[in-house]
């Protein structure tokens, strides 16, 4: 058996209750294939590829908090330093009632290779909690991130880990933990990214993941002849991505025609292309209600869709998306959905989300001849920019808006051009899926081999 089945039969068997991390592991390491064969008996040897796959460290620990009405209430807080090999461990953190081991473990995977993918100096972790943070008060919200980090504190550190955010936890979140890791400890230091401008956040950071999205869009829109100006591009989600990502299409001047949340989605053929349209996404988002429907009422030429996918653009409307850019949540692309992209015509995808695409449903898109930048390259200009602001915070400085924008392209250029050049390498085409897998492992399995059985 191959080393990379052998890793892959083993992995199933001991984290058999994981669906969403053994999903990543078999799509990442089924990328490897070639780069392993190649050092088969050393990295075999050396236990490389179990050693990837298991955290290094992983904390789970009780959140109490008092609700409004005097109710104690009790959450399960999670941590997961996944690999610290080229830098302290770096990633977001998830509130959201469906997190357990099994959803941090997958996003602290994928975070290992995005991160390095970054060329920056950092490593790969995520964290979160069960914690439901739709319908709360400010004053619950509050209450619970201060008790999250009075256990979480003792964990990381500007040199360890830090944590930012993810779906449930914006810079309101941030702004709680921050106060609250600084009462405890003293120390005013950089040990979250994504703060607010007026305590060490950077200038950019809340568009970032969006607008890397789209000079990553546009990048392989380029490799393959097209010019991302003048497209018409289909978008799912209304959260703090899919924000970044509708008011950098704006910019590039491309059109964005749709959003989605839970509820449905939205088709506005004028385009989602006005600043007063791009300011209203955040105002829906902040409403806590987590549905996008308003958006139809306070600009009537757009039409709602309840309870569809914003995929079926192309079948409840005469409109033919150039290039599709999930922005919600994993897994919202199955085999039907990639099927209804297939037949619509579009020839590109990129993932805003965090692994938005099931393995069947990338391998159909793949195999119709769509073009798929992978998550873990097209949305990694969120966390380059929180490594900035660490430096930033690092430094006692502040960076200016223009030269973060300008750092982050050069950021997406590079990590575009070192996903084509490992496919081209190991492949001889262009997979983006397989080169990102490859770019991202080649640094970090240099990095644990190089430091010896720790
Ligand atoms: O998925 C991600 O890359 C993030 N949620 C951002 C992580 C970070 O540390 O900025």
């Amino acid at each position: 058996m191959s080393y990379v089945d052998e890793v892959l039969a083993k992995v199933k068997e001991k984290n058999a209750n994981e669906p969403e991390f053994l999903q990543t592991v078999e799509e990442v390491l089924t990328s490897l294939r070639p780069v392993i064969e190649q050092n088969e008996e050393k990295y075999r040897k050396a236990a490389l590829l179990e050693r990837l796959c298991e955290p290094e460290r992983g904390i789970s620990f009780r959140v109490p908090w008092v609700d409004d009405n005097g109710q104690v209430q009790v959450n399960r807080g999670y941590r997961y330093q996944f690999n610290s090999a080229i830098g302290p461990y770096k990633g977001g953190l998830r509130f959201a009632p469906n997190v357990y081991p099994g959803i941090i473990k997958f996003l602290g995977f994928e975070q290992i290779f995005k991160n390095s993918l970054t060329g920056l100096p950092i490593g790969g972790g995520k964290g979160g909690a069960d914690f439901d943070p739709n319908g709360k008060s400010d004053g619950e919200i509050m209450r619970f991130c201060q008790s999250f980090i009075t256990e979480l504190y003792r964990h990381i550190g500007p040199d360890t880990d830090v944590p930012a955010g993810d779906l449930g936890v914006g810079a309101r979140e941030i702004g709680y933990m921050f106060g609250q890791y600084k009462k405890i400890t003293g120390l005013y230091q950089g040990v979250l990214t994504g703060k607010d401008i007026p305590y060490g956040g950077l200038l950019g950071r809340t568009e970032a993941t969006g607008f890397g999205v789209v000079w990553f869009a546009e990048e392989m829109l380029k490799a393959n002849g097209e010019d991302i100006k003048g497209k018409t591009v289909a978008i799912s989600g209304f959260g703090n991505v899919a924000w970044g990502t509708a008011w950098q299409l704006q910019r590039l001047g491309a059109k964005c025609v749709t959003i989605s949340g839970p509820d449905g989605y939205i088709y506005d053929p004028d385009g989602i292309s006005t600043d007063e349209k791009i300011a209203y996404m955040l105002e829906l988002r902040a409403s806590g209600k987590n549905i996008c429907a308003p958006y139809a009422e306070k600009f009537p030429n757009a039409k709602f869709f309840p309870g569809k996918k914003a995929w079926n653009v192309s079948k409840d409307t005469d409109c033919k998306p150039d290039l599709y850019i999930p922005s919600a949540l994993q897994n919202e692309i199955h085999l039907e959905d990639a099927n209804t992209i297939v037949e619509s015509g579009c020839k590109f995808v990129c993932e805003g989300a965090n692994m938005p695409t099931t393995n069947e449903a990338l391998a159909y898109l793949q195999d119709n001849g769509v073009i798929v930048g992978p998550a873990k390259a097209a949305n990694a200009g969120g966390v380059a920019c929180s490594c900035i602001e660490m430096g930033q915070n690092a430094g006692h400085t502040v960076f200016q808006h223009e030269d973060v924008y300008e750092q982050l392209h050069a950021i997406m250029v590079n990590i575009h051009k070192s996903a084509m050049e490992a496919s081209l390498k190991y492949f001889g085409k262009y997979d983006l899926v397989k080169g990102a897998n490859i770019a991202g492992f080649e640094k970090v399995a240099d990095a644990m081999m190089a430091q010896g059985v720790v």
